[in-house]
């Protein structure tokens, strides 16, 4: 550690920061200095439950130690070659991942915005040469209240301001319907509709659940129209609701599902795109790709995220947990608690508006030992890492319940 690092609070930190870094983000004034499963330490030796989870990246927990092992391992071998060589990672992080997921091709790439954008890709290419969309024609349907990323592209189909002004022109060949209404899909279907994209649970937009039964028209119609089903599970998936991805509550097999977040443990960017042959093939040599899309690292790192995943149980307990967690929320007797909802471990609690939003409450959480994060001004997100236990919760609940409680 540098010498004056020794002496710097807090303060210091977050007044390098704002005169070096851009103002892209507004965080709350906790400076992490170290982090481990469920807790983090700030600068002044502080710690946090960590109920945000690094948007979800984090669901085996902070620096688990397997991961950590075999970052270091592959570190030291071989981090990247390109893929203008193969490399002995890839070929097993593939054959992992399709095995899991029982899907047969795997598209990997680095953040979940780019596996977006790859799913975007192969669709549209998809719909010229399998579907016989004219070519510059294909059509992708996207929801309200989405967040797939920031790309120029990706947020040319937002409908959040906050996200979209100012970045124009935007990209076409998107129409937007109202999330969870199957009608309003199947009325959007046009001859060149090549793909419905969206998330099984908005997490940015609020933890919105779409009514049940929704994934299953959506899927009912996508086979009746010939329109590739695309879900986003970045956010969602990998154990995050109680199943490996949110879709399995209902059932419902996407044609192409993304990943990305918690399936490098935090430790790494890793994304992925997940489909059948019948589609990935349409994507040949040159198409696409990037330069640490697939690196061994990514790889070796990736394949053991996901034996955490399964060998510590952690979807079912993210079920449990989660059930536990909104059950003793719901007992909460507040005048500023609208609604609780969510799946897994993956809980959003709306606040009326008299209730003056719920950065406060997340300002106050903090100051209690608890991180978590606001979103669209009411809605407090709470998404612990999948590790946590009853007796966890139990502490955080304690915290929460007063917190909501203030006036
Ligand atoms: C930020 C939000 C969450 C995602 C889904 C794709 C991506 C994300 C469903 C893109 C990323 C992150 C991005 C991060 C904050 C966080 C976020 F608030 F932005 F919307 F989680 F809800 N699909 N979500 O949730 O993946 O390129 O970031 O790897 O941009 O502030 P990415």
């Amino acid at each position: 550690m540098l010498n004056e690092q020794l002496q710097m609070t807090s303060q210091d930190y977050i007044a390098l920061e704002n005169q070096y870094n851009a103002k892209n983000y507004k965080p709350l004034d906790v400076v992490l200095e170290h982090g481990e499963g469920i807790w983090v330490y700030d600068v002044d030796g502080k710690r946090y439950l960590d109920f945000l989870s690094a948007y979800s990246a984090v669901n085996q927990g902070h620096s688990h130690p397997r991961i950590l092992n075999a970052l270091i391992e592959q570190a030291q071998k071989l981090p990247l070659t390109s893929r203008a060589f193969r490399n002995n990672q890839l070929p097993l992080f593939a054959k992992h991942l399709c095995d899991l997921t029982g899907y047969e091709k795997m598209l990997p790439m680095n953040s979940g915005a780019e596996a977006v954008e790859t799913a975007m890709k192969i669709a549209r290419k998809w719909g010229y040469m399998v579907k016989g969309v004219a070519d510059g024609q294909a059509e992708i349907i996207t929801c309200s209240g989405n967040f797939h990323g920031r790309t120029i592209t990706i947020v040319s189909y937002s409908d959040d301001p906050g996200t979209k002004d100012n970045f124009g022109p935007y990209t076409p060949g998107f129409k937007e319907i109202p999330y969870g209404d199957a009608d309003a899909l199947e009325a959007a279907i046009t001859p060149n509709t090549v793909g419905f994209l969206f998330e099984p649970i908005q997490g940015e937009g609020g933890v919105v659940l779409p009514p049940d039964g929704f994934l299953r028209q959506v899927r009912d119609i996508c086979d009746r129209h010939n329109v590739l089903m695309i879900a986003d599970e970045i956010q969602t998936g990998l154990g995050r609701t109680g199943k490996l991805f949110a879709c399995d509550w209902e059932g419902v097999r996407p044609d192409m599902i993304t990943i990305g977040k918690a399936l490098s443990g935090g430790f790494y960017p890793v994304s992925a795109v997940l489909t059948d042959a019948d589609v990935m093939d349409v994507i040949k040599p040159g198409d696409h790709g990037s330069t640490f899309g697939g690196n061994p690292l990514a790889c070796a790192v990736a394949q053991t995220a996901l034996e955490v995943l399964m060998d510590e149980n952690l979807i079912e307990n993210a079920h449990t947990m989660g059930e536990y967690l909104r059950e003793l929320l719901r007992g909460i007797d507040s005048p500023h608690i609208k609604e609780v909802r969510g799946r897994g471990l993956l809980t959003g609690v709306e606040l009326h508006d008299s209730a003056g939003g719920a950065r406060r409450f997340c300002v106050a959480l903090q100051e209690a030992g608890l991180l978590c994060k606001e979103t669209h001004v009411n809605i407090i997100r709470l998404a612990p890492p999948l590790v946590i236990t009853r007796q966890d919760i139990d502490w955080a609940f304690d915290q929460i319940e007063r917190v909501l409680m203030m006036d």
